[in-house]
């Protein structure tokens, strides 16, 4: 019986849930959607495009300075020393500047409607050499692969130039994808370039670089007339990794020039033949490309109005490209998490889905997080509400028949070889901030019912998911599972489930703790449950009911307002007196003394009480704006935000105070502090938001949360600000001693709300 019980919760595990599914059948194909088919939607290529289907045929650049390295997938700390989509629209057109070892690349597309696959696009790519000297020899690789389903045909012109492809796969049908002779930078030509190619199996499309680098070989030779012979790695025009089966096919044609030049591709649909009036290349591209620009300006400023708000010119940019990247960062991922669970030893593959999302960073985190994506889609939400909707339904698919989403999505091999095998599995017991839930909120008054109402269910499974799994040892309290189990390891053992990480909590993990920040999710996402029902006409009083219980201002004080502490927080068995100490193994005879290790010392007994950790946690029942307009504790939290001793830095308010016992303390020898005093702009938006909505509100603390908020914004916006001016990137975190940006770049995920706050627009 027991084996029986472990079997069928298992098998719930990787069983749908059983709602009808929130994107309804064929609803993001190329009759339905025609302008989302193909898309950027390979976050983790410098330049590539796919179209949303399962095991897509794909499309991408790699780039070679001839003694330098071989560019393809945007990795963290690869030495590209600038990249990012300056325009976006997130549908038809894009900008993106790459500056590489002083190669200045421009990479540009627009996308034309056409017949019923969705229509053609074309590629403009600019290479330019900032400085003088004389330009290195480059070579740009464009390829189109296949990936288990579609052919690929070959067109080439004198044996080794390869001009087009034909191809033919599943929701694509027929294309052509054509290679134009490269010109000048002004479109004068044609250029003298040398040209290979290659046409190999593919093992899988994770192994696309490999599968290049492999083939190339320094025995081709540039020769433009008049000038010096000159030798080159070129690919070689068949292979294929030794000993791996192909999977599908790759076709790359390689263009081999001294820049500047102008590089051409076009894709044409076949359906579209009738529709089209000439190729869109050259002259008519430029002009194309001229007008998205145009028109996605007008529509920024429509959006946000910076303009009209006197932003500068350098700071718009700056917002334009944030919003860029984030749009530029959608992705369409297909296949399975590896999913682990209380009643299995090995790991189990989880249901096969597909994903459309934005990630938090192209280069670290080329994948879908499901806190972070409620984020990315308040921002996603202004530019394009269809466009949000839509992601947000395909998140709200990948729930199983318990009602859990998993936490990271790591789907499909290409996404599965950028994690390392630590990090791979999704334990079934592991929550996250429903920030979906945020979103939502921010959608419903413009949302069509009908969509609401297939949301509905699966929404309301998730939330009762949470309140089940997630629930704490008395009423009305809640508590985060899978906190690591092991206290010796650890300064303060982790909560990956809450997002904060190592952000402290009770130092001995146990069933008696209560946590603060997940108590104010569950509130927020009654409320908003309620106000959903609501609005679909469903019975709403539960939710309602319970967002009146969570918000209860005097249950909420008994249950973690800590008078010792002047403030909120967690409740648990809990010591302060921890330290990570060096601690030498007792020897064991005839074996060679192991290396010391790092270990925990606890200097006092842990006992219940509340957590000394003064930080984010402590001011969500502000944050998600719980606590009342004329709450009496509502000064001590601006206190401890606008105290530099404690939260507030000229950057954004720091993660944990600085006169918290594990402010910027390490957690292991390995594990350097993160939410251990760092500016998150995650939470500094969510400050903002509730400063704002204080500011408003009738009270006694109104002036106070004004001011607040007048300069945490020109604080917050002005660092991130700087540090683009200075870095060219978006970062994930910044350093609470200077402002500098830390931890991945790009990390255009969350950062990038400050378009929003720059924009007021709460
Ligand atoms: C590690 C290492 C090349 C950590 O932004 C995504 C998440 C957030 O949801 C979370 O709140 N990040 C934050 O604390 C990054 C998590 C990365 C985990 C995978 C793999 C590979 O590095």
């Amino acid at each position: 019986a027991a084996g029986w019980k472990r079997w069928s919760e298992a098998s719930r595990l990787v069983t749908p849930h059983p709602a009808p599914p929130a994107v309804p059948p064929g609803s993001t194909g190329p009759l339905a959607s025609p302008t989302y088919f193909w898309g950027t939607y390979r976050p983790h290529v410098y330049f590539g495009m796919k179209t949303r289907s399962p095991r897509a045929v794909v499309t991408g650049l790699m780039w070679l300075q001839h003694g330098g390295n071989l560019r393809h997938t945007s990795e963290p700390n690869d030495g590209v020393s600038r990249y990012g989509w300056l325009m976006h629209d997130g549908e038809n057109f894009g900008v993106q500047e790459i500056r590489d070892e002083g190669l200045l690349l421009r990479t540009e597309f627009v996308k034309q409607p056409g017949g019923d696959h969705g229509g053609d696009w074309s590629w403009r790519v600019t290479a330019k050499m900032e400085g003088k000297g004389p330009a290195p020899l480059l070579s740009l690789f464009f390829y189109v692969a296949t990936d288990g389903q579609g052919t690929l045909r070959p067109v080439l012109e004198n044996g080794t130039r390869l001009a087009a492809v034909a191809g033919t796969a599943e929701e694509l049908g027929d294309f052509t994808l054509t290679f134009l002779p490269p010109t000048g930078e002004g479109g004068e030509g044609p250029k003298y370039a040398s040209y290979n190619f290659l046409a190999a199996g593919v093992p899988g499309l994770h192994r696309l670089t490999d599968l290049v680098r492999h083939s190339l070989r320094e025995s081709s030779v540039f020769s433009p007339p008049g000038r010096p012979r000159r030798r080159f790695f070129g690919v070689s025009s068949t292979g294929g990794l030794p000993g791996e089966p192909p999977r599908g096919q790759l076709l790359l044609h390689q263009v081999t020039l001294e820049p500047p030049a102008v590089l051409e591709v076009t894709l044409e649909s076949g359906s579209a033949a009738g529709a089209r009036q000439g190729r869109l290349a050259g002259p008519v591209l430029s002009a194309a490309l001229a007008q998205h620009a145009a028109a996605f300006e007008r529509r920024f400023e429509d959006t946000f109005g910076l303009g009209t708000r006197g932003v500068s010119l350098p700071q718009r940019r700056f917002a334009q490209a944030a919003l860029s990247e984030m749009l530029g960062g959608i992705g369409f991922f297909h296949g399975r998490s590896l999913l682990r669970s209380e009643h299995r030893e090995e790991p189990l593959p989880g249901m096969e889905s597909v994903l459309f999302t934005a990630v938090p960073s192209r280069s670290c985190f080329p994948r879908g997080f499901l806190w972070d994506e409620g984020f990315h889609l308040l921002l996603l939400a202004r530019w394009d509400a269809a466009l949000a909707r839509d992601i947000l339904a395909h998140w709200l698919d990948l729930l199983n028949a318990d009602g859990w989403i998993p936490r990271e999505q790591i789907l499909g091999e290409e996404a599965r070889s950028r994690v390392p095998p630590e990090f791979v599995l999704q334990h079934s017991e592991t929550a996250n901030p429903p920030t979906l839930l945020l979103a939502l909120e921010r959608l419903l008054p413009d949302a069509p019912l009908p969509y609401l109402r297939r949301l509905f269910p699966r929404l309301r499974s998730w939330f009762e998911w949470l309140n089940r799994t997630q629930a704490g040892p008395e009423p009305f309290t809640f508590r985060w599972r899978g906190r690591d189990p092991d206290p010796e390891r650890f300064l303060n053992p982790k909560t990956l489930s809450s997002g904060l990480d190592d952000y402290p909590r009770a130092s001995h993990p146990s069933a008696q703790e209560r946590h603060l920040d997940l108590r104010c999710w569950m509130a927020l996402g009654a409320r908003v449950l309620a106000a959903l029902a609501e609005r679909l006409g469903e019975p709403h009083a539960p939710y309602r009911d319970m967002a009146a219980a969570l918000s209860d201002n005097a249950l909420l004080e008994r249950l973690h307002w800590a008078p010792e502490l002047g403030t909120f927080a967690d409740f648990g068995n809990h010591s302060s007196a921890v330290a990570l100490r060096w601690h030498r193994p007792a020897p064991v005879p005839g074996r060679p003394p192991a290396a010391p290790q790092l270990r925990r010392e606890v200097r006092e007994a842990p006992r219940p009480q509340f957590v000394a950790a003064l930080g984010y946690v402590s001011l969500f029942p502000l944050l998600l704006q719980l606590l009342r307009a004329d709450s009496p504790r509502l000064p001590a939290l601006l206190g401890s935000m606008s105290s530099e001793q404690q939260l507030w830095t000229p950057f954004g308010l720091r993660s944990l105070a600085r006169d918290s016992p594990l402010y910027l303390r390490r957690n292991t020898e390995h594990d350097p502090p993160y939410w251990r005093g760092s500016v998150w702009v995650n939470i500094n938006f969510l400050a903002l938001r509730a400063l704002h909505g204080y500011a408003r509100a009738e009270g006694p603390h109104r002036e106070r949360a004004a001011k607040l908020y007048r300069e945490l914004r020109q604080n917050l916006v002005a660092n991130v600000f700087r540090q683009y001016e200075a870095t060219g990137f978006l970062w994930e975190h910044y350093r609470d001693s200077d402002g500098t940006g830390q931890g991945c770049h790009p990390f255009a995920g969350w950062s990038a709300l400050v378009v929003l706050a720059m924009a007021e627009d709460y």
